[in-house]
């Protein structure tokens, strides 16, 4: 990997952004099962879009020529992309399926064309259903169909790109998918939670074994890295509430460390080992684990960071009339996330707006591990007005300018910062809200047959940032404006 080059990118995820759900030997993971299962109706005060399913999403699987045209015109240096396994293998842990690889064999090579990097991630929350109905993550025995799959997506993806990640927020998968229910596999259940999360730790050592063999083989360059990425929010103790260093510690633990010291230091907090040990829960985790973990640690941090959490104690009695919602509270640690009325940013979906905190969670990682870090996710959720011709997003500008302003400083400083991705590249299905939260630079019209692409406003902003090599943050509406009547008046059939 290219010593002191710093990445522009835009990120992205299959089954949010592919569809071809059913098609060339594809078989179901999780998520068609959970999008099939839980129809979603908008519940009543929701944004008038309909939620439906993903078999057609944002139709990558067949627009991804004209997807990568756009991303070489927008000028970012990488697309990080995460996988899907059961394209792959769509039956079991052993069988390949040859247009699986050959469909991202496709995509990869037409990126470099467009010198554009592939940055692929291996797995984000979509375990295929023929793993699913043998316990997925809480049966141990995943992980030799996970060994399997690392070692084709070497083999075969590894000359395109020297930057890999295993996984993408094993945290929300495993505590929206085995503790709190709300994603799949929607299980509440504390002995599936440990042994997922354990089984999930495994998964990155085992991928770096895999990965060590491909570099043997000559499928991946000696000096590619592979990381582990987390989503910790930096905690920020409420206004008002009296600063504790050991909440903000048990916090961390919880939010930060459980997720990066396996596959980084090759240990786990405390913490987890005494809720292990107190609940009596069924983990063993053992010495050759462990041994497991220490000689197959990561090389590098991926952070997805979109906002920070405000936190008080569990037991804090905070007035509801400071806060927009009653506390977030998780079936561990000492803190509850609140949302205070007097932080002055948010979302529509209540997501605190403050990318001052960006620095921080940087200086937090950098006193923890001292690792790069790429910042793999970080992005506006908004309900677009695509009614317009030219879609003025100036909301996720305002909200992207905070960021790439912070990551300018950032980067004249010592914070080991090797990129920052935006979450994401065009309009795609969201986990928590479908079609009614877009993050794209791109919209997409879901009611086209076509699924049609039209840059937004932040498309070109981005482009002037990335030309400037993030020196130019500065937001003239006008002029942008005007640039994107240029782009639209020129937006050339293939890119449609
Ligand atoms: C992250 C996920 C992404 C994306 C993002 C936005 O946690 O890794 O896949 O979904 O959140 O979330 P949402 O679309 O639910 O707002």
């Amino acid at each position: 990997m290219k010593k002191d080059k710093f990445y522009f990118s835009v990120s992205t995820n299959a089954f949010q952004i592919e569809g071809g759900r059913n098609l060339h030997g594809r078989t179901d993971s999780l998520w068609d099962w959970f999008t099939k299962t839980y129809y979603h109706i908008p519940p009543v005060n929701s944004t008038a879009r309909e939620i439906n399913s993903i078999v057609e999403a944002s139709d990558f699987y067949h627009k991804y020529p004209s997807d990568v045209k756009i991303l070489s015109k927008l000028g970012v240096d990488a697309f990080i992309y995460n996988l899907d396994w059961a394209r792959v293998f769509p039956t079991d842990g052993t069988k390949i399926n040859p247009m699986g690889i050959q469909f991202y064999d496709r995509v990869f090579s037409e990126l470099v064309a467009g010198n554009v990097k592939p940055i692929p991630i291996l797995f984000h929350w979509d375990t295929p259903m023929w793993a699913e109905i043998k316990g997925g993550w809480t049966n141990r025995e995943i992980l030799t169909s996970f060994k399997n799959y690392c070692a084709a997506m070497f083999k075969y993806l590894g000359k395109y790109t020297d930057i890999w990640f295993v996984n993408d927020e094993n945290k929300s998968f495993t505590v929206d998918g085995y503790l709190t229910g709300q994603f799949p596999p929607c299980f509440q259940d504390e002995n599936a939670f440990v042994k997922a999360v354990h089984h999930l730790a495994l998964s990155g050592a085992i991928a770096k074994a895999e990965f060590k063999k491909a570099k043997e083989l000559g499928y991946v360059s000696p000096d590619a890295i592979l990381g582990i990425d987390d989503d910790w929010s930096p905690p920020v103790i409420m206004a008002g509430v009296d600063a504790d260093q050991k909440l903000i510690d048990n916090y961390n633990a919880w939010m930060r460390d459980l997720w990066l010291d396996p596959n980084l230091k090759g240990t786990y907090p405390q913490e987890f080992l005494d809720y292990i040990k107190s609940k009596k829960l069924d983990l063993k985790i053992t010495p050759a684990d462990l041994k497991l973990l220490q000689d197959n640690k990561l090389d590098f941090i991926g952070w997805n960071f979109y906002r920070p959490y405000f936190i008080t104690s569990k037991t804090a009695l905070i007035p509801e009339d400071q806060l927009h919602r009653p506390p977030g509270k998780l079936p561990f640690g000492d803190f509850q996330i609140v949302l205070p009325k007097n932080h002055p940013h948010y979302t529509k979906w209540m997501w605190p707006i403050a990318p001052q905190y960006l620095q921080e969670g940087l200086q937090g990682l950098k006193a923890k591990y001292d690792l790069p870090v790429f910042i793999v996710e970080s992005g506006f959720g908004d309900f677009d007005d695509k009614s317009q011709e030219l879609i003025c997003d100036l909301d996720r500008i305002a909200y992207l300018q905070g960021m790439l302003t912070e990551v300018k400083a950032a980067r004249t400083k010592d914070l080991n910062l090797i990129g920052y991705s935006i979450w994401t590249y065009c309009d795609i299905f969201s986990p928590s809200a479908g079609y009614r939260k877009d993050y794209g630079l791109v919209s997409v019209d879901f009611n086209s047959p076509i699924k049609e692409r039209k840059p937004k406003l932040s498309y070109v902003w981005y482009q002037q940032v990335i030309e400037s090599r993030g020196e130019d943050v500065t937001v003239n509406e006008k002029l942008l404006v005007k640039k994107l009547q240029e782009l639209l008046k020129n937006w050339d059939i293939f890119l449609k």
